[in-house]
C-alpha cells in the first residue's frame, strides 16, 4: 500500500516501511492510517503552522542546537527504559501505543531522543518530531501530533549556575500574569543526589526560559495567564506542567522538570545538572492561529496552506464547513475488557480522516443477563467536500463489519 510519500506494507511476518523490514509479533498493532503519516513531517513543511511554530520556538532559545530529523521508529528502550518508565506503567500498553513488535514502537514523545541528544556533546538542544499515541477522537486529539523537546545542562556548581542565570536575566517576561505557587516538597522532591541550592537555581533557569518563550509566542495577546503546577514524570524531579488560560479553560501545553540524574549519568555527565521540557505543537498552533480542528494541519487543500507565511502568526480564516453526517452504532460487548481507544482506532482505520468525532453516548447493562451494551455516535465530516449519505452508509457498513469481526461484539 502507498500512503502520501510513505512506502509501506503490512505483511503477516513483517512490516516494511521505507525499505526497512521490521518483524511482527504478538505486539504488532501499527495501522495503515498512521504508517501513511510517517513521511509527511509537518514540522518540516515551511508553510505548515506546525513548522512555523517550531521555528518561532527555536528562535527563543539562543545557541540551542536543533535536531529535527530523528526517525520516529524507535526502540522500547529509547521510548521507555532509558527514561526509567517502570515496566508495568500504563503508558507502555498496546492500547496507548503503536508497536511494530515488542521492541520497536512509533515514538510516543520526543523524550525518546534525550540520550541521543546528550550523546551529541551539545549542552543545549531542541528536538522536534511527529509522535504517535492511540487516543480518543475529537477536534483536539489525533493519533499523530508533534512535540518539541528542550534540554539544557551545565556544571553542577553554584557559581556556574548563577552565571547561567545571570546571562538570561535581560530577557523580559513581563506582560504575562504568572501564577506559580509550586514549592519543592516531598511529593515532588529534590533528587537525593542534588543540593537544594543547585536545584533551585537550575529550576529558576528553566522557569525563566519557558516563561520568556511563552511571552514571545503570545506577544500579541493582551491578558495572557500562565500557570505552573506540580506534575510527575519518571524522567524528571521535581516536575511541573505549564498551562495557559484560553477561552475559559486551562490548557496544558508542556511538561518539564529537573532531569533525572541517572539519565545524565548514562551519558557520562556525572558532574552536570540539567532541565528538560516537552511541549505539544498542535495545541499551541490551534490557539495562536485560531485553527478549530486538529485534522486541518494534515489538509493538503490549498485553501489551508496558502494562508500561512513562514515566521508569521496570523489568524486562520475558515473556509466553509461542510455539513456533518451522524451515525450511531450499538453493540453488546463480549466481556468487561473494553478499550475505547481501540474502538476509535478501528473506526479511524476503516473510515480515515472523514471521522470528526467518536463519542460514547450510552453505556447500559441489562439487569437480567448482566450483559453490557454500548452506543457510540460517529460524526462524519469532510474538511474539503460534501459527503453523500449513501457514501457514509457504505463506510458505516464497513465500520460495523470490522467492529463485529475484530472486536467480537454483537451488533444491535
Ligand atoms: C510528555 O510527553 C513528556 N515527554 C514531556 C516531558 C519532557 C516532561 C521532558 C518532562 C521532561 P505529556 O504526555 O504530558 O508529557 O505531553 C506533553 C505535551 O504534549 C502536553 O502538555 C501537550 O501539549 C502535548 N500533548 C500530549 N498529548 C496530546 C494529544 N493527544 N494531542 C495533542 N497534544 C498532546
Ligand atoms: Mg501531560
Amino acid at each position: 500500500m502507498r500512503g502520501i510519500g510513505t512506502d509501506f506494507e503490512i505483511r503477516s511476518n513483517a512490516t516494511v516501511i521505507n525499505g526497512q523490514e521490521i518483524p511482527t509479533d504478538s505486539w504488532t498493532n501499527v495501522t495503515p492510517t498512521v504508517l501513511a503519516k510517517i513521511n509527511r513531517k509537518l514540522h518540516l513543511q515551511p508553510q505548515n503552522p506546525i513548522s512555523i511554530i517550531r521555528q518561532l520556538i527555536e528562535s527563543n532559545f539562543q545557541n540551542f542546537k536543533t535536531f529535527n530529523t530523528y526517525s520516529p521508529i524507535v526502540t522500547t528502550k529509547q521510548n521507555f527504559d532509558d527514561l526509567y518508565i517502570p515496566k508495568e506503567h500504563p503508558s507502555r500498553t498496546k492500547s496507548d501505543n503503536y508497536y511494530f513488535n515488542k521492541d520497536t514502537v512509533l515514538r510516543a514523545h520526543t523524550s525518546a531522543h534525550q540520550l541521543q541528544g546528550l550523546a551529541s556533546g551539545e549542552n543545549k538542544f531542541l528536538i522536534s518530531g511527529d509522535v504517535y499515541r492511540r487516543d480518543e477522537i475529537d477536534s483536539s486529539h489525533y493519533p499523530v501530533f508533534h512535540q518539541i523537546e528542550g534540554v539544557f545542562y551545565t556544571d553542577n556548581n553554584v557559581a556556574q549556575l548563577n552565571a547561567e542565570l545571570e546571562s538570561i536575566r535581560n530577557e523580559k517576561t513581563s506582560n504575562i500574569e504568572l501564577v506559580d505557587n509550586t514549592i519543592i516538597k516531598p511529593d515532588n522532591p529534590y533528587q537525593d543526589c542534588h543540593s537544594p541550592e543547585a536545584v533551585d537555581l537550575i529550576s529558576a533557569h528553566l522557569k525563566h526560559s519557558i516563561n520568556f518563550m511563552i511571552r514571545n509566542l503570545f506577544a500579541e495577546e493582551k491578558d495572557l495567564k500562565v500557570r505552573w503546577i506540580d506534575a510527575y514524570f519518571p524522567f524528571t524531579s521535581p516536575s511541573w506542567e505549564v498551562e495557559i488560560y484560553y477561552e475559559g479553560k486551562w490548557l496544558e501545553v508542556l511538561g518539564c522538570g529537573v532531569v533525572n540524574q541517572r539519565i545524565l549519568n548514562q551519558a557520562g555527565l556525572h558532574n552536570k545538572i540539567g532541565w528538560a521540557f516537552g511541549m505539544g505543537l498542535e495545541r499551541l498552533a490551534m490557539v495562536l492561529f485560531g485553527i478549530p480542528d486538529i485534522r486541518l494541519f494534515w489538509s493538503e487543500d490549498k485553501r489551508f496552506l496558502k494562508q500561512f507565511t513562514p515566521g508569521k502568526i496570523n489568524k486562520f480564516v475558515p473556509f466553509s464547513k461542510y455539513p456533518p453526517c451522524i451515525k450511531d452504532i450499538s453493540f453488546w460487548i463480549p466481556d468487561d475488557k473494553w478499550h475505547g481507544n481501540d474502538f476509535c482506532e478501528l473506526v479511524r482505520g476503516v473510515a480515515g480522516d472523514i471521522v470528526e468525532t467518536v463519542e460514547l453516548i450510552d453505556d447500559f447493562r441489562n439487569p437480567k443477563t448482566g450483559k453490557r451494551s454500548l452506543c457510540y455516535r460517529i460524526n462524519y465530516r469532510s474538511m474539503d467536500r460534501n459527503v453523500t449519505n449513501e457514501e457514509i452508509n457504505q463506510i458505516q457498513e464497513k465500520v460495523r463489519s470490522a467492529v463485529r469481526s475484530e472486536m467480537n461484539v454483537e451488533l444491535r
